[in-house]
């Protein structure tokens, strides 16, 4: 019988290899061996998307694998999904949780995890989905009124369009009326404090963590 570490290990070298197939027969058998799809996700398919993206970034891979690599992981995640759906229904109703990737910004891989994992623990997510106007973060404040919202940046261009979303919620009025939440590869701890999020979560179990944290 597989381990969930030799499982990981499998999902982290079939993301690698950019093969969707395998990826979503890892994610298969991590559901007949009753094995953590969650675990899978993060230290599986996430190690391997952000081993390639080291190697991008050292020059011997490029965004084609990239491209590849990300599909690959969405094969897997799709077949996860439903069992995790399943987890979501049996939770207690914890509150809403809009979040969505920031204007200019279209990886979605992370904070589509994030929203995953929120909702496996219950919350009523509000996906807004990627590249989302200011505008929209105001609006969805106003019209739906979760009490957190969260915007996922993961590049250094975009992460300072973090700022205006606490600047146009306070220009709105409405900033006092919801906790505001930031994530992303280059967003940290100290990028909230300097702009006024509420809330800084540096991987899904975290944001999940923060988030009831934030209800108590
Ligand atoms: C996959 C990927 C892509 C895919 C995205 C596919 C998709 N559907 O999302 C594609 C190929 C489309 C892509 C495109 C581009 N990319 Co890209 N991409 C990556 C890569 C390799 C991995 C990102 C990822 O998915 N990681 C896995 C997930 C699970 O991790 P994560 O996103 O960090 O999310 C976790 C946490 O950060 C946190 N989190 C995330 N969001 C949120 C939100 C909240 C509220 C909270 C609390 C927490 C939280 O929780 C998540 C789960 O644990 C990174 C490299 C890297 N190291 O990040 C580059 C990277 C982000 N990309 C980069 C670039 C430059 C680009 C392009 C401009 C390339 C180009 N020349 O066209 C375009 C961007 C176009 C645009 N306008 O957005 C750069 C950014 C550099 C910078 N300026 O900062 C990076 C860093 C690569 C590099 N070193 O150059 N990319």
């Amino acid at each position: 019988m597989v381990t969930q570490d030799e499982l990981n290990e499998k999902g982290k070298a079939a993301v690698m290899d950019f093969d969707g197939d395998v990826v979503a027969e890892i994610a298969e058998e991590c559901i007949s061996a009753g094995l953590d799809p969650i675990d899978l996700i993060q230290n599986g398919f996430t190690a391997g998307i952000n081993e390639v993206g080291t190697q991008f970034e050292q020059g011997s891979l490029f965004l084609p694998h990239i491209i590849a690599a990300s599909e690959a992981m969405s094969a897997g995640v799709e077949v996860l999904t439903p069992v995790l759906e399943n987890l979501s229904a049996q939770a207690e109703d914890k509150g809403t949780v809009a979040i969505g990737t920031i204007e200019g910004d279209i990886h979605t891989i992370g904070k589509d995890i994030v929203a995953t994992m929120l909702k496996v623990a219950g919350f009523n997510v509000i996906d807004l989905g990627r590249d989302v106007p200011i505008a929209d973060f105001v609006e969805v404040v106003k019209e739906k009124k979760p009490a957190i919202v969260g915007s996922s940046a993961l590049m250094t261009t975009t992460m300072v369009l973090q700022l205006q979303v606490e600047e146009q919620l306070k220009e709105a009025g409405v900033r006092d009326t919801v906790k505001t939440m930031v994530g992303g590869a280059p967003v940290t701890q100290d990028w909230a404090n300097r702009i006024g999020a509420d809330i800084y979560a540096e991987n899904a179990s975290d944001a999940v963590v923060k988030c009831k944290a934030a209800f108590e």
